[in-house]
């Protein structure tokens, strides 16, 4: 946990209510004496109507649901701080850019985007990335997504797609999918959503954790410095712990071994300590580069390859601290990508602009009324002044007696000098309803990630194509589907309509050029926070086991054994039984008994499924026998031997086998 508490852990104090012992009063303060039996009119007599107690417990719970978020409804919160690395003055004014000593904080929101409140995390779906940093400034919002584009490029589409890619109006299903009709007949008809789409057919749209994902402000936007001059930036978030996917059988799975699983593992994290770091980085471009692309900087179908920009660390984000309650704090949250401060501004790209609208309009429904920038998860830390006035749920007590500008009565004024200057663009044109054509190639991009693609990213994404598609009922869209994916790449064409049982749609010449920075290859290899299941039974050998479980905790490894019974095993508690876990909640698997557990079925169930998701498995001590009877192939990353440890730490490293052929694998 923190050491010292910043500025917005403090101001919340005084909105906190201890946990003590205390006894319970109504709403009005009035103390009550029974909250088991409502008033009657004799033992068995009707309930009264004065039973004010009766009427305010039960009002305040019929009315405890908000709205949850049109998308973006499933969430979790953490709060951080973030650490400059060396001033920005030269591109920004934002104070928070320029103080290498001033440790802003933070409020970070993740979330799914199709599913409803309580939809599984797992899911195929892009996940949002939403920070708000409370700087001394006031509030800044990067509202992101871990993809770096998006499925349109005029929001004036949202809610087109938004509808499309919801469960269906007329049953409400799928629940967390995007394999059904409507959403596939969007994109049919839509190519701008294809680059998109690729992104969500590939393994970043099923991250290993919120900790292992990058995060991206997506759309263009423009630092502006003391002197008024300003830079192109793209926001990019990079996890330090490198990004890194689940596969697509396991994701299944977990949906019901944990639904709340990546939520689990943000908040474990952070409990243990052990919270994520993100660095922020930059993608700068000079105004006077604004045209030297062959795509253009405000189409947000677009990224700006890392090799033609290459990105600027500027400072790092520690999540640090879990919220005290979820509806007040990660519900209640309310972001706006036009929450901006001096030095930070917008481009003028058509999706951000419609979002500048959309975030205030439905913080406005979703919290009751204009007054929700007063609750205490949404208050800058520094003093909001102003003439705005009333409204539900004022919590104010302005005790000005003017509340209009100017006046000559007290002394609220705009700060000429240090305030927010919106930077001063010449902008001229005829009022137009058209797309410009520098945002026509809908097919370069989407080709470009193909390309980028390592063999297993390739399949993978087939795959998903193949299931997506594979849920699709009508046979026009899947055709008109595949006719785009001949146009992205004519292998890819060929790969899903081979799947689909349909004629390859073949597809025109495409450009051959990759961006290395695209594939998930190559991450930063490492052990730390990895879930390490240990199966035990009677049979193990507890040294071996210890040496291994020491050298894998010292590199910040979590273990956890796994036995059949609990209690003790070898001497060490057991951590979960076997009946009530399974593989796909580990990152990889210690065979430590055989001869107990070779001949039990979950265990070699476990060991054979981590086996399909490309997990490491290791064998000490008669655990070998239990890698023989599950009957693994002899293949890389099955690790057994008197002393596992080097090999074996690697392989956990490693992440994954991916080029493992599993196809044989029942599990
Ligand atoms: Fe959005 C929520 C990210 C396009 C309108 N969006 C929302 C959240 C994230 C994003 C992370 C959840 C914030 C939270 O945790 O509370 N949205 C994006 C990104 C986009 C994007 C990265 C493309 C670059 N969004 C987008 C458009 C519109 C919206 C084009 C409308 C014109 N988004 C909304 C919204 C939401 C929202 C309806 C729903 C709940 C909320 O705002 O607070 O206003």
């Amino acid at each position: 946990m923190q050491s010292e508490r910043d500025a917005k852990d403090r101001r919340l104090d005084e909105y906190r209510v201890p946990v003590d012992d205390h006894g319970m009063t109504t709403d009005q303060g009035v103390t009550v004496d029974d909250t088991d039996n409502s008033l009657k009119a004799g033992t068995r007599g009707p309930t009264l109507m004065e039973d004010f107690h009766f009427r305010e417990k039960m009002t305040r719970f019929d009315h405890e649901r908000i709205p949850e978020r049109v998308v973006h409804a499933r969430g979790s919160g953490a709060y951080g701080i973030f650490e400059l690395y060396e001033p920005l003055g030269d591109l920004t004014s934002a104070a928070f850019l320029n103080d290498t000593s001033v440790k802003t904080p933070t409020f970070v929101r993740f979330s799914t985007v199709q599913g409803s409140r309580g939809s599984a995390d797992t899911v195929r779906d892009v996940r949002g990335f939403a920070t708000k940093f409370y700087t001394t400034q006031g509030n800044f919002d990067i509202v992101g997504n871990n993809f770096p584009v998006f499925f349109i490029q005029d929001g004036v589409k949202f809610p087109d797609f938004v509808h499309a890619v919801k469960p269906e109006p007329h049953n409400e299903i799928p629940q967390g999918q995007s394999a059904h009709d409507t959403f596939w007949d969007f994109v049919q008809l839509q190519p701008e959503s294809l680059h998109m789409v690729m992104w969500l057919m590939s393994d970043r749209a099923i991250p290993r954790s919120y900790r292992m994902m990058q995060g991206f402000g997506v759309h263009t936007f423009r630092l502006v410095n003391a002197s008024g001059q300003g830079t192109f930036v793209k926001w990019h978030w990079r996890p330090v712990l490198g990004t890194y996917s689940l596969v697509w059988d396991e994701v299944l799975r977990i949906q019901g071994n944990d639904p709340d699983f990546n939520r689990r593992d943000l908040w474990e994290s952070i409990e243990r300590g052990a919270g994520p770091e993100y660095e922020l980085c930059v993608q700068l471009v000079p105004e006077s580069r604004e045209h030297d692309f062959d795509f253009d900087l405000l189409d947000a179908t677009k990224i700006i390859p890392e090799e033609l920009v290459p990105l600027r660390p500027i400072g790092k984000m520690t999540l640090n601290r879990n919220p005290q309650n979820f509806f007040a704090e990660t519900e209640q949250v309310a972001f706006h990508t036009a929450n901006v401060v001096p030095g930070i501004d917008f481009s003028n790209d058509p999706m951000l602009q419609a979002r500048n609208f959309s975030y205030l309009d439905t913080q406005l429904l979703r919290l009751g009324g204009p007054n929700f920038t007063q609750i205490p998860i949404n208050r800058p830390i520094n003093e909001v002044r102003n003439d705005q006035r009333d409204g539900f749920h004022q919590h104010q007590i302005h005790e000005s007696r003017t509340s209009y500008s100017p006046n000559s009565i007290s002394d609220s004024r705009p700060q000429v000098r240090d305030g927010y200057r919106h930077y001063q663009e010449k902008v001229e044109g005829a009022k137009i309803r058209t797309r410009s054509p520098s945002f026509a190639d809908h097919y370069s991009q989407a080709t470009l990630f193909w390309n980028s693609m390592a063999g297993w990213e390739k399949r993978h994404i087939v795959a998903a194509f193949l299931f997506e598609l594979g849920h699709v009922e009508r046979g026009h869209i899947k055709q008109g589907v595949l006719t785009h994916l001949g146009k992205i790449h004519p292998d890819l064409g060929a790969e899903v309509a081979a799947g689909l049982g349909l004629p390859a749609p073949g597809g025109g010449p495409v450009h051959t050029n990759t961006s290395p920075a695209l594939s998930m290859t190559g991450q930063p290899p490492g052990v730390a926070t990895r879930k390490i299941a240990f199966l035990m039974g009677d049979g193990t050998d507890a040294t071996a086991v210890t040496t291994l479980r020491r050298a894998l905790e010292g590199q910040g490894a979590i273990c956890e054994i796994v036995a059949p019974q609990e209690g003790e095993v070898g001497g060490m508690p057991v951590d979960r039984q076997l009946s009530a876990a399974s593989s796909v909640l580990y990152d990889a698997v210690v065979a430590a008994d055989g001869a107990a557990l070779s001949s039990a079925g979950p265990a070699r169930f476990f060991i054979l499924e981590a086996f399909k998701h490309g997990k490491a498995i290791g064998a000490v001590g008669s655990g070998r026998r239990l890698v023989e009877a599950a009957g693994l192939p002899d293949d890389v990353g099955v690790i057994a031997g008197d002393d596992i440890t080097g090999p074996f730490i690697e392989a956990v490293a490693g992440h994954r086998f991916y080029e493992r052929d599993v196809s044989g694998v029942p599990a």
